[in-house]
This record gives C-alpha cells, sequence and structure tokens, in this order.
C-alpha cells in the first residue's frame, strides 16, 4: 500500500514537473527578437498558485530570476507581438507544455520608468489579450497546436514609453484553492508612437481572487463555458 502510493506519488511529480512551461522568445510583426531577449526569466519553468504573492506580477520567489535580459525591445502601438511558450528555457516547438495543463492566455501591460531596470509594479495593469475556452478548446490546445506561440496587437491609442508586457497561462488542476498554476513572465517593452489614451488599470497581485470562478475551476468536469479572471481587454 505504502510502497504504491510513495510509487504514485513520484509519478505525479515527475510528471508536473514535466508539464510546466516558461516563455522564451518575443515577436514584433512577427521577426524573432532572439531567443531569450527583452526577457525577465525564472531559472525554473514552475508555476505561481497563491493569488495574493508578490510573485504574480512577473515570477521569482520559488523561481529565481537570474536570466534577466539587459535589453528592452522596441514595439510601435499598434503593431502585432507574439510570444513563444516552452516547456524549458530552451525546448523547441513541438515541446510547449503537457496537454494536461489546459487554461486561458491572458496579457497585461503596465507603464514602468525604465523597462529593463524598473522593480514590477503592483499596481497600474491593464489587460490588452485574453483567450478562454469556447466549449471544445482551450487557449492551451490553440497554443500547443500553434507550437507554443500567442499573437496579439498593442493598443495604438496608449501613451509611448517604457512597459513590462505580462504574458499569463493558467489553471491545470485547480478545482479547489490553491491549486491553480499560474505561469507568468514579463517582458521589456519600449512602445513608440501610440497616443494618450489612459486605460482603467488593477493590481497584481490584486486582481485575482482564490474564490473567483476562473481560478477555482474544475476544467476536467465537463463544463462547457469558463469564466476568465480578471477585467476585460482594453480596447482603444
Ligand atoms: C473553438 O476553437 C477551435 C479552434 O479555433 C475551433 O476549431 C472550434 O470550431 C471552436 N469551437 C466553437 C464551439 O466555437
Ligand atoms: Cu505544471
Amino acid at each position: 500500500m505504502k510502497f504504491t502510493s510513495a510509487i504514485a506519488s513520484a509519478i505525479l511529480l515527475a510528471t508536473s514537473a514535466s508539464a510546466h512551461t516558461i516563455i522564451t522568445e518575443l515577436y514584433v510583426n512577427g521577426a524573432s527578437q532572439g531567443l531569450h531577449n527583452c526577457l525577465r526569466l525564472p531559472s525554473y519553468d514552475g508555476p505561481i498558485t497563491d493569488v495574493n504573492s508578490g510573485d504574480l506580477t512577473c515570477n521569482g520567489g520559488p523561481n529565481p530570476l537570474n536570466t534577466v535580459s539587459k535589453n528592452a525591445c522596441t514595439v510601435a502601438a499598434g503593431s502585432q507581438v507574439s510570444v513563444r511558450w516552452a516547456h524549458t528555457l530552451t525546448s523547441g516547438s513541438n515541446d510547449v507544455i503537457d496537454a494536461s495543463h489546459k487554461g486561458p492566455v491572458m496579457f497585461y501591460l503596465a507603464k514602468v520608468s525604465n523597462a529593463v531596470t524598473s522593480t514590477p509594479p503592483t499596481s497600474g495593469w491593464f489587460k490588452i489579450y485574453e483567450d478562454g475556452f469556447n466549449g471544445s478548446q482551450w487557449a492551451v490546445d490553440k497554443l500547443i497546436a500553434n507550437g507554443g506561440k500567442v499573437s496579439f496587437t498593442i493598443p495604438s491609442c496608449i501613451p509611448a514609453g517604457d512597459y513590462l508586457l505580462r504574458g499569463e497561462l493558467a489553471l491545470h488542476s485547480a478545482g479547489s484553492y490553491p491549486g491553480a498554476q499560474f505561469y507568468m513572465e514579463c517582458a521589456q517593452i519600449k512602445i513608440t508612437g501610440g497616443g494618450s489614451k489612459s486605460p482603467t488599470t488593477v493590481n497584481i497581485p490584486g486582481a485575482y481572487k482564490g474564490s473567483d470562478p476562473g481560478v477555482t475551476f474544475n476544467l476536467y468536469a465537463g463544463a462547457k463555458t469558463y469564466t476568465i479572471p480578471g477585467p476585460r481587454p482594453f480596447t482603444c
């Protein structure tokens, strides 16, 4: 009995460790900005599970940020940005995340004084993209089918300047809280052009609660609808 359950938990551990994911590459209008470039990368691809943790902003804590790029990438407002999630810092597009890790994909922006050196702010975040579940496919299913890449548009009307772009992928074993696994990395970008609109912002941590229907959600129970956590995305 004991022996069996020890083997079972070892297998579970191995499965979940092999299943994690991390953002490894940023693209602007389809052009790679270079592997790991302009990214604040943790040493480990593990999740954050406490929605009130400061590590929810741009990772860190149990996953020390030890591969922080010295560069910010320039992005014209209104252009298309993509990121590539991969299982490890060096995985290719055939190894994105274990298919069991279903859930939504979201992107947020926050203005900072210096994209490379500023501490990730806990306030000032606005969502610019979200994809959840359409009744048959999760955002993560589409991500895997697309080699880990997801694309979205930087709003054309927000002020130029330095920003942190926060990519987030979530959920998996979220039937009770804590349980949902949040995977997030921040990219260092300088937005050019733009306008003068001021999006409504939220705090991260702060925007999610353990009791949110999109945070505590058994995605293996056959539900046909899902409420993505956080605010709805800003549009110009
Ligand atoms: C859900 O999205 C997938 C992939 O884009 C698509 O093939 C499928 O038809 C969609 N299903 C519904 C119910 O909209
Ligand atoms: Cu995992």
